[in-house]
């Protein structure tokens, strides 16, 4: 859908203690599958203050549990995080990881993170990304 015509990302995300901030980047697009589902994104804008945590996937791979195409060639980012995302070596962010309720440091950035906001151990009340055709 997003191979057709150039679209705007909007990450929205909220931590337990009601704060809010978003991100947004002027133009995203996933590959085919034949091609690994590849990440672009770029043109960040940091109005919404929640910082970059994408960049390091941009022209990543999407990676799950049995499909490993990330950069960490000794093992699987998917499963070391718990997670399946576009992981490079591996993550600042893991959308799809484990629900943690906030902070907690008993197993390493498993959980749903955003790390130029909240870091590593901290896991995220909600999180979404939304994409609508750029004008
Ligand atoms: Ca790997």
């Amino acid at each position: 859908m997003t191979r057709l015509q150039n679209h705007e990302l909007m990450v929205d995300m909220e931590d337990f203690e009601g704060n809010k901030k978003f991100a947004l980047y002027s133009s995203f697009k996933v590959d085919a599958e034949c091609d690994g589902y590849m990440l672009h994104v770029s043109g960040f804008n940091n109005k919404g203050g929640a910082g970059d945590s994408l960049a390091s996937h941009n022209g990543q791979k999407f990676s799950t549990f049995d499909k490993d195409q990330d950069k960490w060639n000794e093992n699987n980012c998917a499963k070391r995080y718990l997670g399946a995302f576009w992981y490079n070596n591996c993550h600042h962010t893991n959308p799809n990881g484990v629900y943690l309720w906030g902070a907690d440091k008993t197993y390493y950035a498993i959980g749903v993170e955003w790390y130029f906001w909240k870091g590593f151990d901290y896991s995220l009340k909600s999180i979404s990304m939304k994409i609508r055709p750029a004008k």
